[in-house]
């Protein structure tokens, strides 16, 4: 994003949900304004659309007051995990921009009434992204703030309509050679695969994510449809999912194929369980102001600060057995 940065506000600014509505109305403004428009920019994602805000998005906990100031965006779109495009976190940003994300369909099927493979558009039919701004943990002690743009995940699995047998949600990245070069290296076995028990899925936290910073996602942040489960670690969050399964038993994913020990199914942040190679107690926020990408290290929170809303789907289970 260094060549051509948007919008031209001074990084030390872009602290907080006040100054991000600011910048979306600069934005608005701009586009509005076609000689001064940040299309002839080239490279550079869309202006924002009208974001609608959901209403009671403070009142769980998810608005940007309560989850610390945001992430640059220059940042959160240049340093990622998409292993698809390399392993390093510069790769996807570089590599990424050749994915094609239109045309795309998602196959949906398993233990439901209404299987069926459908195009973007219809899959998300009728429901209004929103916008929430959530806390993200990298297993590896990295966080970040982010205005995602999204429905809610039930909203979408309700669709399918889902049999009293269907138990996890099963769901499938995009695994083509041609467009992900990644995808040639053995650090996983592709297709990067995920899941969550029912209740997670059904939990109105969990969002199916298609925008960020109130515009279309950027492949490297898993365009054009994404997970987002703000009280697990990232790599619950499957980007550029083609695949979504109900099933009866647990999904294999793959971390926990890879790794069992280190990646455990559930994956719910918890500073009391180590990962064999990072202590969890910690992390360090991508909150630099343009001069360091690190923000000073702060106490990891259980769940990730959402406890009050998600506790209760793991009552009577010993959180350090099922990590
Ligand atoms: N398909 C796919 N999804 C993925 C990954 C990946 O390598 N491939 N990495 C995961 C990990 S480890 C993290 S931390 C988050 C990072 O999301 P971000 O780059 O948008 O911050 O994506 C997750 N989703
Ligand atoms: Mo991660």
């Amino acid at each position: 994003m260094s060549r051509c940065r948007l919008p031209p506000t001074p990084a030390s600014q872009i602290t907080g949900e006040a100054v991000y509505r600011d910048r979306r109305r600069l934005l608005k403004a701009l586009a509005l304004a076609p000689a001064l428009s940040v299309a002839g920019c080239r490279g550079e994602p869309p202006p924002p659309q009208d974001i609608p805000r959901a209403a009671g998005t403070d009142a769980t906990g998810t608005g940007a007051d309560a989850a610390g100031p945001l992430t640059r965006y220059e940042d959160a779109t240049s340093y990622n995990n998409f292993y698809e495009f390399g392993s390093g976190k510069a790769d996807p940003s570089r590599a990424a921009k050749t994915l094609v994300t239109s045309p795309w369909s998602v196959a949906v099927g398993g233990e439901c009434a209404k299987p069926g493979t459908v195009p973007l558009e219809t899959l998300l039919k009728g429901l209004v992204p929103e916008e929430r701004v959530y806390r993200m943990r990298c297993v590896e002690g990295w966080s970040m703030v982010i205005p995602w743009l999204g429905v809610p995940l039930g909203e979408v699995l309700k669709r399918f309509e889902p049999s009293s047998d269907a138990k996890y949600v099963a769901f499938t990245t995009l695994a083509d050679p041609r467009q992900m070069p990644g995808i040639r290296a053995p650090i996983l076995d592709w297709p990067y695969r995920e899941g969550l028990r029912i209740d997670e899925a059904m939990h109105p936290l969990a969002l199916l994510v298609t925008g960020m910073y109130g515009r279309p996602l950027p492949q490297q942040n898993g365009a054009p449809l994404r997970l987002v489960v703000p009280w697990k670690y990232g790599f619950k969050g499957i980007k550029s999912i083609v695949a979504i399964e109900f099933t009866r038993k647990a999904p294999r994913t793959s971390w926990n194929d890879m790794q069992p020990r280190e990646y455990g199914f559930f994956a719910n942040v918890n500073p009391a369980v180590d990962h064999p190679r990072w202590s969890q107690k910690s992390e360090r926020r991508i909150a630099g102001d343009g001069n360091r990408l690190f923000a000073d290290r702060i106490a990891t929170q259980p769940f990730n600060g959402y406890a009050a809303q998600v506790a209760s789907l793991y009552q009577g289970m010993d959180l350090a057995r099922w990590y």
